[in-house]
Order: C-alpha cells, then sequence, then structure tokens
C-alpha cells in the first residue's frame, strides 16, 4: 500500500528515469537502444521494473508513466535525428498490453509524435505476445494505424507465451526479440538451439528481421551470428545506461 501510494506521486515528484541497453549489428556498431524504466525512490534509491510494473498495471498508472515514457524517449530520438553521428539510433519503447489496449492509444502516439517531432519510423514498440491472445482485430487495427505513420514493432519475449502462431501470418509485426531464457542456453542444451534457430528461420521466412537478448558472452554472439541473427543486445555489449554513456559508446566503440 505504501509502495501504491509512492508511485502514485512518482510522476509529480520527477521520480521517473529512462536508461537505454544498446543494440549492435554484426560489427559491434551501436544500431539503436532500449528504453528501460527506473525508480529514483528518495528513500529505496533505484527501483527495477520487476517490482514496480505489476502495480502499476493493476493500479492502471501504466496508462500515464507509460506515456511519460513514450514522451522521454521520442524526445531523444528528436535530438538524436539532428546530428549525423545519433541520426540512425532506434529506440525500442516497452508497451504494457493494458496501455496498448487503452482506447486511446493510438491518438496519443501519435500526438507525442508530432509534439516530440520524433521520426516515427526510428520508433520501436515492443508488445508481448498476450497481446494477441484477445481482441486480436482490435489489436491489429492499431498495429496497422501506427504501422502505416512508420512505427515498427518488435515481439519481445518471442516464444515464452502461451498464444498460437496464427497472429504472425495477420500482425504488421518488424521484428522477433528472442527471449533471453533460450538464448543463455544455446550453447548447452540442443533442445534450446533447435528452438533458436527455429525462430531465426521463422523470422526469415516471414521476412521479419531478429534480435537476440540477453548476449552475455562472445562465443554465445558468435553462434547466434553463425545460425543467421545479425543483432544483438546484452551484457557483452553494455547494460543499460545514461544518455551520455551511450553517445560515448558511438566514439569509443562497444
Ligand atoms: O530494466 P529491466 O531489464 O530490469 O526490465 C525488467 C522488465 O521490465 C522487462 O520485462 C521490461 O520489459 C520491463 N520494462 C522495463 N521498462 C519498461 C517500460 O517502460 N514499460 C513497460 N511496460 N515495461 C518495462
Ligand atoms: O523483457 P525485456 O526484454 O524488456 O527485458 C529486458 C531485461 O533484460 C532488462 O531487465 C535488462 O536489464 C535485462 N538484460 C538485458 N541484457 C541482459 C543480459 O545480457 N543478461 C541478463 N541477465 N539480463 C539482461
Ligand atoms: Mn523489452
Ligand atoms: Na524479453
Amino acid at each position: 500500500a505504501r509502495l501504491e501510494k509512492d508511485l502514485r506521486q512518482a510522476l509529480t515528484n520527477d521520480e521517473w528515469r529512462l536508461v537505454y541497453q544498446p543494440q549492435v549489428d554484426i560489427e559491434d556498431q551501436l544500431t539503436g537502444v532500449e528504453a528501460l524504466l527506473r525508480w529514483q525512490h528518495p528513500e529505496r534509491g533505484m527501483v527495477s521494473p520487476g517490482e514496480f510494473i505489476p502495480i502499476l498495471e493493476s493500479t492502471r498508472l501504466i496508462n500515464d508513466v507509460g506515456m511519460w515514457v513514450l514522451e522521454t524517449a521520442c524526445k531523444q530520438l528528436n535530438e538524436w535525428q539532428h546530428q549525423p553521428d545519433t541520426a540512425h539510433l532506434t529506440v525500442a519503447v516497452n508497451i504494457s498490453p493494458i496501455q496498448f489496449r487503452e482506447d486511446s492509444f493510438v491518438p496519443k502516439v501519435k500526438a507525442i509524435l508530432r509534439r516530440t517531432g520524433a521520426p516515427a519510423n526510428k520508433l520501436k514498440l515492443e508488445v508481448t505476445e498476450t497481446l494477441f491472445v484477445e481482441s486480436q482485430e482490435n489489436t491489429q487495427r492499431k498495429m496497422e494505424h501506427l504501422r502505416a505513420q512508420g512505427v515498427r514493432f518488435s515481439l519481445d519475449d518471442f516464444g515464452t507465451g502461451y498464444s498460437s502462431l496464427a497472429y504472425l501470418a495477420k500482425l504488421p509485426l518488424d521484428q522477433l526479440k528472442i527471449d533471453q531464457s533460450f538464448v543463455f542456453k544455446v550453447l548447452d542444451s540442443p533442445a534450446n538451439a533447435a528452438i533458436v534457430e527455429s525462430t531465426i528461420a521463422l523470422a526469415q521466412s516471414l521476412g521479419l528481421s531478429v534480435i537476440a537478448e540477453g548476449v552475455e558472452t562472445r562465443t554465445h554472439k558468435n553462434w547466434l551470428a553463425r545460425h543467421g541473427c545479425y543483432a544483438f543486445q546484452g551484457y557483452l555489449f553494455g547494460r543499460p545506461m545514461v544518455v551520455e554513456e551511450i553517445e560515448a559508446l558511438l566514439y569509443t566503440g562497444v
């Protein structure tokens, strides 16, 4: 209850922060970032999302906080697009199904794009399979609307949900994100390796790009590249960090 009360005040108290985790290509060059939310609590210090996202969702506070995240990420995109060294960078933002299902979601995203001047085609929304379990037609319509504006969709935690694969044929996705739980085990579990190989093949045959998260070692990266995955995110390239550290990577390399 205390946590919920504090969460209700976090927005007005200016306690939300975004950190950014690098996404790189086969040559370890920075191609973009994933924006990750942190709560700078006056007494508890940095609180991680595992502790507060469920509460934000059950109280629907996720709607306002999620819009703060999008707006902050889009302001960053707008700053980056005006400098030659950063103009190519994409920003991925996690979207809770609760937030996506709001009637006002699409108009709000469009308003944020307009207000911030961010290039829509550099914005990637990370959604999860849970979103596709119910009201598929509504979901499809909303995704198509945003896709028509240039916004891209990446399917987070791929393979960890319970939904069928039928939605893959219908929804305007751009990318599958291989979940870290599969990536961690590719070297020692043949079953996991098979799942990752099949995911890469599935993405290729559907014309989607594929990115692996949770890449912690050079050996993991090389295995993934050998099997046709050429985009990566994980501690090998960098932890979630502040904007200044992301920009420094462009000059020093990861
Ligand atoms: O930041 P960290 O790597 O600890 O993230 C833990 C979980 O919190 C991940 O599943 C991530 O998707 C989720 N998460 C992080 N930031 C956001 C956000 O801004 N919105 C939503 N809905 N989830 C987030
Ligand atoms: O569910 P989502 O993909 O949004 O979760 C991102 C989460 O994964 C964040 O909490 C981030 O800190 C974490 N993460 C990113 N890269 C790595 C990694 O290489 N190893 C581990 N253990 N966690 C990672
Ligand atoms: Mn994510
Ligand atoms: Na994930």
